[in-house]
């Protein structure tokens, strides 16, 4: 009998153990199916951390990384931790030691309400001006920004990979003309793989530019590169072409596999502290999330029918506040398991 994927659940803040706690009946769902999986559930977020002062405990860290197989996060963030202190050592930790390089957010076009944008971005996830490097004296204040070649080049090699077996176009994000040293490192590599893969059309792009194209027709783009930083501002951008934060999916995943786990999925949202507790969050971004975890996991028929329900709820109307409807968080997640094949 196969050893079962084990799946580490961190609900986190605010509306995170909302929209997972829609995601854990379609786990029961695919374990019903034969897909064998255990979950545990961790209690790191702000309420743990104001109770005990533990953000994420390095025995914790060490069991996540050697014992599971996956996390599925809900989101950070609580404003009675001003300094943001427990998400940066516990997402940006989990993200930056499990070396989860490869941040893909893919917006697809089933979720589009205006024009069809079938877009992915490719954000890498673990360092740039995420990674928690600076200072701040009297009038003076440094965030560096850190890239390094091996994980350029693995978020690069991951992005070509998926253009070349879509045959679709990538672009690459950045601001080389100004920041040289960094971004430079970024087109260096991006060039030394633009010339191994001749079948991908791609090319690169100032991020001003690139912001300033997607606004004004998103339709003609496919894949799109950048760093920790822009990653984060592009990926959120499109994800205002296909509905807004509550539905888009995220998966963060490290291509070299230097741990037992190698996957954290999670929705693009954040804690949403304004809706917390009152049943407004949209589930779909998490739902997706988890969709992005069975195809990772390679449960391909799980994962489409999932994706599929989603899209089906969707188009028969159902719709939480978020986008203009009247269901809740529990509603929606309801709305989208009864459609399930
Ligand atoms: N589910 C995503 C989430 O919780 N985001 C909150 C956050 O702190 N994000 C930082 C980032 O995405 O870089």
């Amino acid at each position: 009998m196969a050893q079962p994927i084990r799946i580490a659940l961190i609900p986190g803040d605010g509306v995170g153990g909302e929209v997972l706690a829609e995601a854990l009946p379609c786990l029961e769902w695919a374990r019903n199916r034969g897909r064998a999986l255990e979950t545990v559930t961790f209690p790191y977020g702000a309420d743990h951390y104001l109770a005990t002062g533990e953000t994420l405990p390095d025995s914790a860290f060490t069991d996540l990384r050697d014992h599971f197989d996956a996390i599925l996060f809900g989101a950070v963030g609580d404003p009675r931790v001003p300094d943001g202190r427990h998400a940066e050592e516990i997402l940006l930790r989990l993200r930056r030691d499990l070396e989860l390089t490869v941040n893909f957010r893919p917006c697809p076009p089933f979720l589009s309400v205006a024009r069809t944008v079938d877009i992915e971005v490719f954000r890498e996830n673990t360092e740039g001006s995420y990674c928690l490097q600076g200072s701040t004296e009297v009038g003076r204040a440094v965030d560096l920004s850190v890239h390094t070649e091996p994980a350029v080049r693995r978020l690069l090699q991951a992005a070509f990979a998926r253009a070349a077996s879509l045959g679709r176009p990538l672009t690459l994000a950045h601001k080389a003309n100004v920041l040289k040293h960094g971004h430079g490192l970024w087109m260096r590599v991006f060039e030394e793989l633009r010339a191994a893969h001749p079948e991908v059309n791609a090319r690169g792009m100032h991020a001003d530019a690139l912001l300033c194209a997607l606004v004004q027709d998103p339709t003609p783009f496919g894949l799109i590169a950048a760093d920790n930083y822009l990653g984060d501002l592009i990926s959120d951008l499109c994800a205002a072409f296909i509905g807004g934060m509550g539905v888009a999916p995220s998966i963060s995943f490290a291509p070299h596999r230097p741990h037992r786990c190698a996957v954290l999925a999670e929705p693009v949202h954040g804690s949403a502290p304004d809706i917390a507790g009152q049943g407004l969050a949209n589930p779909v971004g998490m739902l997706l999330s988890t969709a992005l975890l069975f195809r990772y996991l390679g449960w391909e028929p799980e994962a489409a029918a999932l994706e599929t329900a989603v899209s089906d709820a969707l188009a028969a109307g159902a719709k939480t506040r978020d986008l203009g409807g009247t269901l809740s968080t529990a509603a929606m997640g309801r709305a989208i398991r009864e459609r399930f094949s």
